[in-house]
């Protein structure tokens, strides 16, 4: 595919609720798209970087500018190019995943709408709906978190995560079990809030039949976590520390954990995501699809994903609503707990363009 050009798209989203996590709290989500367009047809990505390095090292102004630096001009000199090419090519430019991510899945969608194919069916997908999760962030009172959680069940959603940092932890875990009970699916979230020497409190949390804690540690401490494994019996999930296929091989050989959080923009799009649930498929280890509180352009991609067969457990990818007023898309809407997966060619869905216009606060052309 030739691409012509590539725009991308600085957006500013206001959240409905104000989302806090052990490494800071986000009101809005500041993001940034990227649109591809070729001949036959355009494609979009998102990037999941935040507006802050405070998730990871990648922050939305720094995607934009390696974007048109560095990434974007590689593809316009090379021309004609597929998505499956796209990694290769900007490999040269060390990390930044999350751009990288973005731009192959907007080659990956128009490639995929030029060819009336769906992301789910191109992935793999095996299913058409996929059991929806909600993760809910840090609140001030324990009574705020349970009539938080409280109302999310009542939507029905399937599996509850916390977000857990020293000083909110035990405790409502601990009201969230008393109150809704031993049945419902519960995880925790503490986006490398601990260290080792946190070890006996961790400990604490093995009494109520968690599903998983979330990156306890820093991203660098995949030894660290191996031996935190041996110190608690709730299985340990990372998120963070993962940022592609051979590192998820490393860790789970190393014994840090015994099931992955998958975030395509993490590990630099949606091929690698793919191969990142085949290592651990083969490994008989579980995978579940992680969120970055993504507009409905990421979200549509990441539920196409989330079909695959290796992806066991509920995830991260809840409806638009628990994010947004307005979506940029078609708002996904729980069914029964479950998101439908997208069937329309490429990532199923496009911006609206009112919406979108509304949400922009800056564009830049970039063309050969
Ligand atoms: O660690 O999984 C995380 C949101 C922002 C940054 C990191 C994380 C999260 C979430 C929410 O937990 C995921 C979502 O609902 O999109
Ligand atoms: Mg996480």
């Amino acid at each position: 595919m030739k691409i012509e050009g590539i725009e991308l798209i600085r957006v500013t989203m206001p959240l409905r609720n104000t989302f806090r996590t052990s490494f800071g709290t986000v009101h809005e989500r500041d993001l940034l798209l990227v649109r591809v367009v070729t001949p036959a047809a355009e494609g979009w990505g998102e990037c999941v970087a935040f507006g802050t390095p405070m998730y990871s090292s990648e922050y939305v102004a720094g995607a934009a500018e390696v974007l048109e630096r560095f990434l974007g001009p590689r593809l316009l000199e090379r021309g004609e190019v597929r998505a499956e090419e796209v990694a290769e090519l900007l490999a040269p430019v060390r990390g930044h995943r999350m751009a990288k991510g973005a731009l192959e899945t907007a080659v990956l969608d128009a490639q995929l709408r030029a060819r009336d194919e769906s992301l789910g069916d191109y992935l793999g997908a095996t299913r058409n709906r996929v059991p929806a999760g909600v993760s809910v962030g840090i609140l001030d009172s324990v009574p705020e978190l349970l009539d938080v959680v409280g109302g999310y069940l009542a939507e029905g959603y399937l599996r509850i995560k916390l977000k857990i940092a020293p000083g909110w932890d035990v405790e409502p875990v601990r009201a969230v079990r008393e109150r809704f009970g031993d049945d419902i699916l519960l995880q925790v979230d503490a986006n490398a809030a601990y260290t080792l020497a946190d070890a006996r409190h961790l400990a604490r949390l093995d009494d109520f039949g968690l599903l998983l804690v979330e990156q306890p540690l820093a991203e660098e401490q995949l030894r660290q976590h191996a031996e935190l494994a041996r110190l608690i019996r709730t299985p340990i999930c990372l998120d963070e520390s993962i940022v592609s296929a051979q590192g998820a091989a490393d860790a789970l050989a190393l014994g840090a954990c015994r099931i992955v959080n998958v975030k395509p923009g993490r590990v630099g799009g949606y091929l690698e995501a793919r191969r990142v649930h085949d290592v651990c498929r083969a490994h008989g280890v579980a995978v579940w699809c992680g969120g970055m509180l993504e507009t409905g352009i990421g979200r549509a991609a990441n539920v196409a994903l989330a079909g695959l067969p290796g992806f066991t457990v509920p995830g991260d990818t809840s409806g638009s609503a628990r994010y947004y007023e307005h979506d940029l898309t078609e708002p996904f809407v729980l069914r029964d707990g479950h998101l439908d997966l997208p069937t329309g060619p490429g990532i199923g869905v496009t911006p609206d363009a009112a919406a979108l216009a509304a949400r922009t606060v800056a564009s830049t052309w970039l063309t050969a």
